[in-house]
């Protein structure tokens, strides 16, 4: 697929490989012209560290919007990720209502909870701000914790093949279209991602190496949405994405002092060779 201008709205968390550190490089190395917009600047992310400052932008994006209004910039796909505050997320929806091109696509990674909990800077409020812009794109990649605070569904630990199903039906009947669900395993060791598109559903099944790897959700949806920019569809996209992802873990472990992000940068030069693949 040809060089696309493309927007990625998330946060600067100035130390720890996630949000926007993440995504501007992979999308950078996927061949699209990546455009961004901090929703917040943070010393570090929140998932580990102690004392992080948080600067919350929501107050710049309207006359940032405005001006590329003003200017004709249009872009080609919208993709969000952690976002500073429910307010945001009403600009966000704005942006993604007058900065697209026809047909441009949006892409929701619900950042906002993993392993059963919000992330500490969220709450109810939040999630119901997200469930809008969630269910108002073409393309959502929640993990089974974001997909429960979606549903309104209890997390569980232990499932099964059933009731994921019904945890998709949840969200499409919330309004979701293609659905991305991370992080889904259903034997030990293994893991995997469903995506569900046009009513067909689909698994792709991985090692597990480590459980919770910081940071991993963010170079997935970047790894993914660079792939389906690159004319891969979204099985093919989330399959890729998961391969990348499998590698930047595997060249992380062994090195315990580097618990906060994977080394994402190592592991580069294979995602360009999967992108042409
Ligand atoms: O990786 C998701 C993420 C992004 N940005 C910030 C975070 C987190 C997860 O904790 O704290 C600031």
């Amino acid at each position: 697929m040809s060089y696309q201008k493309i927007l990625t709205v998330q946060d600067i968390s100035c130390v720890g490989q996630c949000s926007l550190t993440v995504a501007l490089p992979i999308l950078s190395a996927a061949g699209m012209e990546t455009c961004i917009l901090p929703s917040a600047v943070l010393s570090t992310h929140t998932a580990g560290f102690s004392g992080f400052t948080v600067r919350d932008l929501t107050a710049d994006i309207p006359a940032i919007a405005a001006h590329w209004r003003k200017e004709n910039i249009r872009f080609g796909a919208v993709y969000t990720g952690y976002l500073g505050s429910a307010e945001q997320i009403a600009y966000v929806q704005d942006i993604f209502d007058t900065l697209l091109e026809t047909d441009g696509l949006r892409i929701v990674d619900p950042a906002m909870a993993d392993n059963g909990k919000l992330y500490p800077a969220f709450d109810a409020a939040y999630v119901e701000a997200m469930k809008g812009l969630a269910f108002g794109a073409d393309i959502i990649l929640p993990n089974i914790t974001e997909a429960c605070f979606l549903t309104d569904t209890p997390y569980r630990e232990d499932y099964d093949e059933a009731w994921i199903a019904a945890l998709l039906d949840r969200l499409t009947a919330a309004g979701a279209k293609t659905i991305v669900l991370t992080g889904v395993g259903y034997a030990p060791e293994r893991t995997g991602v469903v995506v569900r598109e046009k009513g067909v559903t689909r698994y792709y099944e991985h090692r597990k190496i480590a459980k919770g790897c910081h940071g991993t959700g963010d170079v997935y949806a970047a790894a993914f949405v660079g792939a389906l920019l690159n004319g891969k569809d979204a099985y093919a996209a989330a399959a890729l994405a998961a391969d990348y992802t499998v590698r930047c873990i595997e060249l992380t472990q062994g090195d315990p002092a580097h618990w906060y992000g994977v080394k994402f940068e190592l592991a580069l030069p294979e995602y360009i060779r999967m992108l042409q693949a």
